[in-house]
């Protein structure tokens, strides 16, 4: 259980930690001078298998930056407010952050209770239920505490320590916000953050988003012991290998590769505190995780009690779907909110907005259809987990039976009729400027780089049950067009065009793609043109007639028999294509009984 503290300066936070845990928070010589908290800090205690970890927070008005980067990942938090002193701006604005992050579990720790009397307490009382009540907090409960009163403060521990975890939303991919960085003698790279999704373990490989580097896990810690794993929602010390700490600063995120994909602009719900400030096109700081940025916010859209913006960063943001974050100017805190599209599609303004209002009843079946119709050419699930925080499965479920659309479940691609229709289109006109065409799924997905694999196949079946293609081993012809036909054409055309283009042909798939030809039939097309002795294959993808072949092998023999030899140089002179050609071309010479090759590259007569 993660458990922080909240609450004005000098409030008596970092106290109460250290009578519950015998830890005191505030180490640096500066924090010590000052006698306030300025950087969070964390503590453990343990009970059988209970296991608290304390995040404790500075209170000073400068120092909010620091208490978000703690309060983000809190399971419970402890508002503590002086007896003597009341509420004050930072309770306020703490609670206020604390309610925009999403957390929702609060206890109140009516701090130096031995500083005041009945009434007073009474009184505060009354204060905290209002103060809560406006916000649309609920508390669990006000526990009166002193420090001078040791019994007051185990009461609190054990009331925490019988807590029970609320279950954390987890994406299934690792995800952690670096809030401190070091380095340790002997080990390197350490660096410490709350687990916020998935599981991480030593010998891990991870990837830093922001650098988009590649890191392994050497080991890692949690309360303070070696673990060989942290889950969800604990937090962990990891030695990474790979990286220096210059290279490694707080705000960064550490992640599985390939789940998450940076965007300089993201979509968002804003919550407003204070609605004169929130304007459009107005620079703010924003807060997330530990992560701090500038961002730009542009208003789209407004209501009473919130804003949809787009937020404008100059650096990419690496955010999930209904990530939560602040938004801070002049060292207030204007608002806060949720990510709802992490990932920025262009879109109209209007299309945008009614993303969004789904989003925000979590509506994904409309939220699906609208995409599908921005994204005409298919709309990729591979991201959902970023995108909507569905996993492959929980995102296609819901699409399966819909008309108006088509599902590639294997390929993760939903794509809108409209594209269907397109498509069938599309294939309809090959066959009609080319009735010798002969091809496949894989034929039309290579041509069209929008199609999935299944979205052809579905097309071709469709098309051949109205009739319109005939398949025959496993290849689409136009129907009546018998394929021995097409076979015999398909393969004369081969040889046409490399006897046209003589030493310099295209390479064998270009010639297919010209001749609406499936690659495997072409290639046994040109099989049997090599078998029957027409064609020769000298380099990879370098075939020719035997005929230009024969032309060329003379034009060697006649520069050796002026030249003397032949080598890259002088043919160069006598026949302007590309080495790669000369090369394969007088390595086919070097086949000949008559030819021999000397040191330094030269081909002459035996
Ligand atoms: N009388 C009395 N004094 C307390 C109590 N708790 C804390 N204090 C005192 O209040 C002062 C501030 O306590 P801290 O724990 O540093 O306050 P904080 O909330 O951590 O302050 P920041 O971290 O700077 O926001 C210290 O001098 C404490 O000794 C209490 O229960 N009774
Ligand atoms: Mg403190």
């Amino acid at each position: 259980l993660i458990i922080g503290t909240i609450g004005h300066i000098d409030h008596g936070k970092t106290a109460l930690i250290k009578q519950m845990t015998g830890f005191d928070g505030d180490t640096t010589q500066q924090e010590k001078q000052r006698g306030i908290t300025i950087d969070i800090s964390f503590s453990h205690v343990k009970k059988e298998d209970k296991r608290i970890t304390f995040i404790d927070v500075p209170g000073h008005e400068d120092l909010v930056k620091n208490m978000i980067a703690g309060a983000f990942s809190l399971d419970t938090v402890l508002c503590v407010v002086a007896a003597n002193e009341g509420i004050k701006p930072q309770t306020k604005e703490h609670l206020q952050i604390c309610k925009f992050l999403g957390l929702k579990h609060f206890i109140v720790v009516l701090s130096k209770c031995d500083l005041v009397d009945d009434e007073t307490v009474f009184l505060r009382k009354h204060e905290i239920d209002l103060l809560f009540e406006s916000l649309h907090l609920p508390y669990e409960e006000i526990v009166l505490c002193s420090i001078y009163n040791q019994s007051s403060i185990e009461k609190l521990k054990m009331m925490l320590l019988d807590l029970e975890k609320a279950p954390k939303n987890d994406y299934g991919f690792f995800r952690y916000y670096i809030d401190r960085v070091f380095s340790v003698k002997g080990s390197g790279t350490v660096v410490t953050g709350t687990v916020i999704s998935g599981e991480v373990k030593c010998k891990d490989k991870l990837f830093l988003c922001e650098t988009q580097q590649s890191v392994q896990v050497k080991a890692i810690q949690a309360q303070n012991e070696e673990t060989q794993i942290a889950s969800v929602a604990t937090r962990a010390a990891i030695n990474l290998s790979g990286i220096g700490t210059e290279d490694v600063e707080r705000g960064m995120q550490l992640s599985n590769k390939g789940f998450l994909r940076g965007f300089k602009t993201v979509d968002a719900v804003v919550y407003k505190v204070d609605e004169n400030i929130l304007l459009h096109d107005r620079e703010f700081t924003f807060f997330s995780g530990a992560k701090r940025l500038r961002v730009r916010v542009l208003q789209l859209h407004s209501t009473k009690e919130y804003s949809l913006v787009t937020l404008v960063f100059d650096q990419c943001l690496y955010s999930v779907y209904k990530d939560t974050f602040i938004l801070r100017t002049d060292n207030r805190t204007v608002g806060g909110g949720e990510v709802l599209n992490p990932i920025a599609d262009p879109m109209k303004k209007t299309q945008k907005i009614a993303l969004m209002q789904y989003l925000l009843k979590d509506d994904f079946y409309n939220a699906f259809l609208l995409l599908t119709k921005v994204h005409k050419k298919g709309f990729g699930l591979i991201s959902s987990l970023q995108r909507f925080g569905l996993t492959h499965e929980q995102s296609i479920a819901p699409l399966l039976n819909l008309q108006e659309l088509f599902v590639d479940s294997e390929g993760l691609v939903v794509y809108p009729l409209q594209s269907v229709r397109f498509l069938q289109r599309e294939i309809e006109n090959i066959f009609g400027k080319n009735p010798y065409a002969l091809i496949s799924a894989k034929f039309v997905s290579q041509r069209f780089k929008w199609v999935s694999l299944s979205l052809a196949q579905h097309v071709l079946d469709e098309l051949e049950l109205k009739k319109i293609v005939s398949l025959e081993n496993g290849l689409y012809a136009k129907t009546g067009t018998k394929v021995q036909e097409i076979r015999s054409f398909n393969q004369k055309r081969i040889y046409q065009i490399l006897e046209s283009a003589k030493l310099t042909p295209q390479a064998p798939y270009n010639i297919y793609d010209m001749l609406d030809l499936d690659r495997k039939s072409g290639d046994n097309a040109m099989k049997k043109l090599c078998s029957d002795q027409k064609v020769r294959r000298l380099a990879h993808n370098y075939f020719i007639t035997t005929q230009s072949l024969d032309q060329a092998k003379d034009l060697m023999k006649e520069i050796i028999q002026k030249e003397g030899y032949i080598d890259i140089q002088n043919f160069k002179n006598h026949l302007s294509v590309s080495r790669k050609y000369l090369i394969a071309l007088l390595e086919y010479l070097d086949t000949m009984p008559y030819i021999k090759t000397l040191e330094n590259n030269k081909r002459i007569f035996q």
